[in-house]
């Protein structure tokens, strides 16, 4: 069985030869033009980076090395006696291209699983926060204290060769994501079940089934397979996402992947990206606390609009990309659809007729470029249902995720010797010169 290592070594030279016949052959060759309304809109719709492991297209949402959810559904290895993807198997196609067999999925895990434990300093330094800390302060902080075993960085300041860089950035990102369950169990237990003991990782379970059961729910099997595909889903939706845009700029100084991801995890931290499916929750939550739970479609409608009439977005609905209904969402509510719990919770029935209403009042509305839902119109509200009750976790979940996708394009910018990132920035000024 060809590790993850080997395999990334075969491909690895025939993607430096396709970026070395770009360079040569294209390099000037113009893709696209930027208006004034991408200098000021947050540099949306400008094509300027690369990125490897997914592109996310407006109406069909976001493919990985060109599968979409429903391909990698049909082909990428399940936990055994599951069958939802898992992390494993959506790391290995993210860095390689591939599909992973059965035994490399196992292998990964295992390697994952026997590289978990966190250094007794970051346990202690996680102890020592208050839990009255933001579960994603915590957590972003203890990432960039991890650095402290940086392989890359102590082989960089040895002074390694730059075609060699890409063996120790994946290193340490598999070190990093072998180690993300357990810190961010730890801070679970922290803050919300302080005094029970954490148990130790079972060497024989995934990724995603040791962070289950450091989380305490080990013995929920639905569950634990619902943050199997959570955790897949979620790991990468192309690059210039805030998070994954700023592990890319940070990494871009050669910067460590501890340091790197700890800063993409503080822009996850916000309400506009991975802070929206806790505020979903909250908005469904107070709409069945206002109108009740068996409500018609008409009371969501005009909750809807007491929500818009009163200035707020509608949370989980509208994306900067996507045009269409996230087929991250689809994925979930098919999940929700094949389990009859969820199928009679109150909350995820409350979901779906909203789904059934949102579209058109934002259509109404008038404002949004994308009236459909996106993936945190539901994701937190199964986490809910199962017992994992706790908001403001929920972003921390969705930081164990992203890891997959930042830090596999860490591994592929020193891969392809990417260089710093430096865009052009203007003053009004300077813009109003250019204009003229
Ligand atoms: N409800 C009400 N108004 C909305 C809206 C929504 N769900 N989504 C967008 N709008 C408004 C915007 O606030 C903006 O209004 P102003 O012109 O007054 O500023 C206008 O519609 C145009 O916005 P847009 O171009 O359609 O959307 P953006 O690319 O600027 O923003 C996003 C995208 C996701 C931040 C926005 O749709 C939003 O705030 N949605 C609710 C929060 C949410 O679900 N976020 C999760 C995103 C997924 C993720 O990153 O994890």
């Amino acid at each position: 069985t060809k590790s993850l290592k080997e395999t990334l070594q075969e491909v690895i030279p025939s993607k430096q030869e396709q970026l070395k016949k770009l360079k040569a052959e294209h390099a000037q060759t113009v893709v696209g033009d930027v208006k004034v309304e991408n200098i000021i809109g947050g540099m949306r719709g400008i094509k300027a980076m690369l990125w490897e492991a997914s592109v996310l297209d407006p109406n069909e949402g976001i493919r990985f090395h060109g599968l979409t959810i429903p391909d990698c559904q049909k082909v990428l290895p399940t936990a055994p006696g599951g069958k939802e993807i898992i992390a494993e198997s959506m790391l290995w196609l993210l860095l390689t291209g591939q599909v992973p067999s059965e035994a490399q999925t196992r292998q990964l895990s295992r390697e994952l699983a026997e590289k978990g434990d966190l250094p007794a300093f970051v346990e202690k330094l996680v102890d020592s926060f208050p839990a009255t800390l933001h579960p994603m302060t915590q957590l972003g902080m203890g990432v960039a204290a991890l650095n402290h075993d940086s392989l890359f960085q102590a082989a960089y300041e040895k002074g390694i060769k730059k075609s060699e860089y890409w063996t120790y950035m994946l290193d340490d990102c598999i070190n990093l994501i072998a180690r993300l369950p357990a810190l961010a169990a730890r801070i679970y237990r922290n803050v919300y079940k302080p005094g029970t003991p954490l148990p130790a990782i079972n060497k024989d379970l995934d990724l995603v089934g040791n962070y289950t059961t450091m989380l305490g729910f080990g013995d929920n099997h639905n569950l634990t397979e619902y943050l199997r595909l959570y955790i897949a889903l979620h790991g990468d939706h192309e690059g210039g996402n805030a998070s994954a845009h700023t592990s890319h700029l940070v990494g871009s100084t050669l910067s460590d992947p501890y340091l790197s991801y700890s800063a993409a995890l503080f822009a996850l931290a916000g309400p506009l990206h991975g802070l929206a499916n806790q505020e979903v929750l909250r908005w469904q939550l107070a709409m069945q606390a206002e109108i009740g739970s068996d409500v018609s479609h008409e009371q969501i409608k005009e909750y809807l609009w007491k929500t818009l009439k009163g200035g707020q977005v509608v949370p989980g609905y509208g994306h900067g990309v996507l045009r269409q209904a996230d087929p991250r969402f689809i994925a979930l509510q098919e999940f929700c659809d094949a389990h009859p719990e969820l199928q009679e919770s109150s909350i995820i029935r409350l979901v779906k007729k909203t789904y059934e209403v949102a579209p058109d009042v934002l259509k109404e509305h008038g404002k949004t470029k994308n009236p459909y839902p996106n993936v945190d119109a539901t994701s937190g509200c199964v986490l809910y249902h199962y017992g994992l009750k706790e908001f403001k976790y929920y972003t921390v979940i969705f930081g164990v995720s992203r890891a997959l996708g930042a830090l596999t394009q860490l591994v592929w910018s020193r891969a392809l010797g990417l260089p710093i990132e430096r865009p052009k920035s203007l003053s009004m000024d300077a813009l109003e010169m250019l204009i003229k």
